[in-house]
């Protein structure tokens, strides 16, 4: 039976990926900092596929909170065959001048100072149990770089280059890397971009069928059951009315 650990378990395409991966009976080991957000997602999946479920609630951006979180992972769940790097969040959409440093402490701090944290102590147990696969979710603002976006774009411009990176470092190890980078998906991400203002958030996917957070899962799933000697590198999803970071079509 395979173990998935998804962080950022507790909404949108982690929640999703958890119960697609549950319907596939994989055990899940799932991470977030809303405890109560992360046992309920944790209780509905055992109950409709009774499958065995950790719930590891921690914040990212701690480093010894992550390294306490595995370190302390009962030693029948230290075999890991599949990592999928999803926490993460924009915060703020300013032009650099008038950006506030909080809210880019907290980018890069989850965004890609998180996904090391966990990676650094995945990595080895997968090496240890001869394999693995990690699946990184970066955005479509690693590779473009928009207005007022410049450190949610590096952030997922890091991720880019830590997905290119740890593929050529761990490939002798048997643990494969890919990386999804999904367009607009409506879930909690542009809600906390704005600090809670949901009717921002709303605007965003106006006059657009926006990606669902199981659109994104569907492909994590699909990605992570190939046969083992295929990798898919890297892979760019986005709605049809979407044709890259700057342009989407609305309609008249
Ligand atoms: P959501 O806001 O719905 O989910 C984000 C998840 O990340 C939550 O489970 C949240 O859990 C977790 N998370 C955030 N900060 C932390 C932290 N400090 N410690 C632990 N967990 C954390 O958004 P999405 O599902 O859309 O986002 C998932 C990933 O997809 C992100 O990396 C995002 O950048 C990326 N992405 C999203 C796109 C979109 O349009 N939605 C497009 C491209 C990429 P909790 O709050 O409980 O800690
Ligand atoms: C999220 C998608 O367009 O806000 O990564 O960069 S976008």
């Amino acid at each position: 039976m395979r173990t998935a650990l998804i962080t950022g378990a507790t909404s949108g395409i982690g929640e999703a990926t958890a119960r697609r991966f549950g319907a596939l009976g994989y055990r899940l080991i799932l991470t977030g900092r809303r405890s109560h957000r992360l046992e309920a997602v944790k209780r509905a999946i055992e109950t409709e596929h009774k499958t065995e479920i950790l719930a590891l609630s921690f914040d990212i951006r701690e480093r010894t909170a992550v390294e306490r979180a595995i370190a302390g992972l009962p030693n029948t769940w230290k075999q890991i065959d599949i990592l999928v790097n999803n926490a993460g969040l924009a915060a703020g959409l300013e032009h650099i001048d008038e950006g506030d440093p909080d809210d880019w402490e907290r980018m890069i701090d989850t965004n890609v100072k998180g996904l090391l944290y966990i990676t650094r102590q995945v990595a080895p147990l997968m090496i240890a149990s001869g394999g693995g696969h990690i699946v990184n979710i970066g955005s479509i603002a690693g590779r473009q770089t928009y207005e007022n976006g410049a450190v949610y774009c590096a952030s997922k411009h890091a991720v880019n280059a830590l997905s290119q990176g740890m593929r050529i470092d761990l490939l002798k190890h048997g643990i494969k890397v890919s990386q999804i980078r999904p367009g607009m998906v409506d879930t909690e991400f542009s809600t906390v971009r704005f600090h809670g203002d949901k009717t921002r958030a709303d605007a965003v996917y106006k006059g657009i069928t926006p990606l669902t957070g199981d659109d994104i899962a569907r492909v994590v799933e699909w990605i992570a059951t190939l046969p083992p000697h295929i990798n898919i590198n890297d892979i760019e999803v986005m709605p049809d009315r979407q044709a890259d970071a700057f342009y989407t079509w609305r309609g008249n």
